[in-house]
């Protein structure tokens, strides 16, 4: 089996969700924007599809970086293919981005999995066949009744236990542009309303994302273990390993999680877990460059009798949880009391990660990655 050809399509579906000026997702007015399908095809006619976001999988880097190395390949090596393009990135001029290696890494997945006639996460060892997710929230708005004060999280956070079956849930709180933010104080007291709203026996955990001081970090985290809570995540800048060894020596009773945005994939974690700077490490499709290397910091991370939490969204992500033991849930989100969650968008059949009433994720049994793609939409909607 080689691969013969890889392509991809842009398209365009309407959306209520938008980005502010720092890149945070809210809900919007509906609009209109691109994504993208990138394919690639074998000599047998098996293909391989993700979903990716437009810009990562440009034609320019399509054909400078990503054609060279695969086509003629046999697609079944996703390690040895994975580690050529890898080691072409830093001749790239930062064009061949962990990104860019997620995209391909994970349509290459799609293919093997789809060759095999069985689903990516039972290839990868198939630890579990389900996983509780969390309810992970958007970040803080100022829509009225939307994100936009403590009780509104408190609100918010009893509807998804109580109604939509979650078992445990993430804050996202005010991050700039949105006025008055950061604040550690409106933090705590959002964490501290969710509390309130949910009772003692839910698991919370915050992702202020604010590049708070060590300061703020500590008070903010002193408060979380009075308040219970089982994490918090990206609080300062994560560049600084220092200064997360410093906070988790300081918070015996309230776990850190990270590094999640920090380049450097594997290498970076196994410096933090050796390092002592989380309690938690942090890994995510996206972030260190597909599903074999957040493997490995999952691996890394049960080394040293640690749990690996994957970041955000997604097939991938799924996969990923399902094949690990070391993990505590899934993340689902973002979520917002605006918008409905569980409605697949238009190039999909169905979402990935459907959720019972109890809050479990289904692992599903189709061959490959087991996103569920419209082509048929995707060929109707052609961008320019
Ligand atoms: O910044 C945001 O909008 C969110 O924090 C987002 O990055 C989210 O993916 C995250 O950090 N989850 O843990
Ligand atoms: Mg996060």
């Amino acid at each position: 089996m080689r691969i013969e050809a890889i392509r991809v399509r842009r398209f365009t579906y309407s959306t209520r969700t938008s980005r502010d000026s720092d890149g945070h997702a809210h809900p919007g007015p509906e609009r209109i924007v691109t994504n993208a399908c990138l394919t690639i095809t074998a000599d047998d006619g098996t293909e391989g599809h993700i979903i990716a976001p437009p810009a990562t999988v440009s034609e320019p880097i399509l054909d400078a970086f990503i054609r060279p190395a695969l086509v003629g390949a046999d697609p079944m090596r996703t390690a040895q293919l994975w580690h050529r393009l890898y080691k072409a990135q830093r001749g790239s001029g930062a064009l061949l981005t962990d990104q860019v290696l997620a995209a391909v890494e994970m349509a290459l997945w799609d293919m093997v999995g789809r060759a095999a006639g069985q689903p990516v996460w039972k290839l990868l060892g198939g630890y579990r066949d389900r996983i509780l997710a969390y309810g992970s929230t958007m970040c803080g708005d100022d829509l009225e009744g939307g994100l936009a004060t403590p009780e509104d999280y408190g609100r918010f956070a009893e509807w998804l236990v109580r109604e939509r079956g979650y078992k445990a849930v993430k804050l996202h709180t005010w991050m700039p542009p949105i006025p008055g933010a950061p604040n550690v104080q409106m933090d705590y007291t959002a964490c501290a309303a969710v509390r309130e709203a949910v009772g003692p026996d839910i698991p919370l955990m915050l992702d202020p994302n604010h590049w708070y001081s060590r300061a703020d970090s500590l008070w903010l985290g002193q408060k979380l273990e009075e308040l219970g809570f089982l994490w918090m995540e990206e609080c300062m800048e994560e560049a600084s390993l220092s200064s997360y060894k410093w906070l988790s020596g300081n918070l015996p009773r309230l776990n850190i999680l990270g590094p999640e945005t920090m380049t450097g994939k594997y290498w970076t974690r196994a410096e933090w877990a050796a390092g002592g700077a989380c309690d938690m490490l942090r890994t995510g499709v996206w972030d260190v460059g597909g599903i074999g290397p957040a493997l490995k910091c999952a691996h890394i991370a049960e080394g040293f009798g640690m749990s690996c939490e994957v970041h955000g969204t997604g097939a991938g992500n799924l996969a990923v949880c399902a094949a690990i033991p070391n993990t505590t849930y899934y993340e689902r989100g973002l979520l917002h009391p605006f918008l409905d969650y569980d409605a697949p968008p238009a190039y999909l059949r169905r979402i990935d990660d459907e959720m019972d009433a109890e809050g479990f994720v289904h692992l599903r049994d189709t061959p490959g990655l087991g996103q569920d793609i419209d082509h048929d939409y995707i060929d109707a909607h052609l961008a320019a």
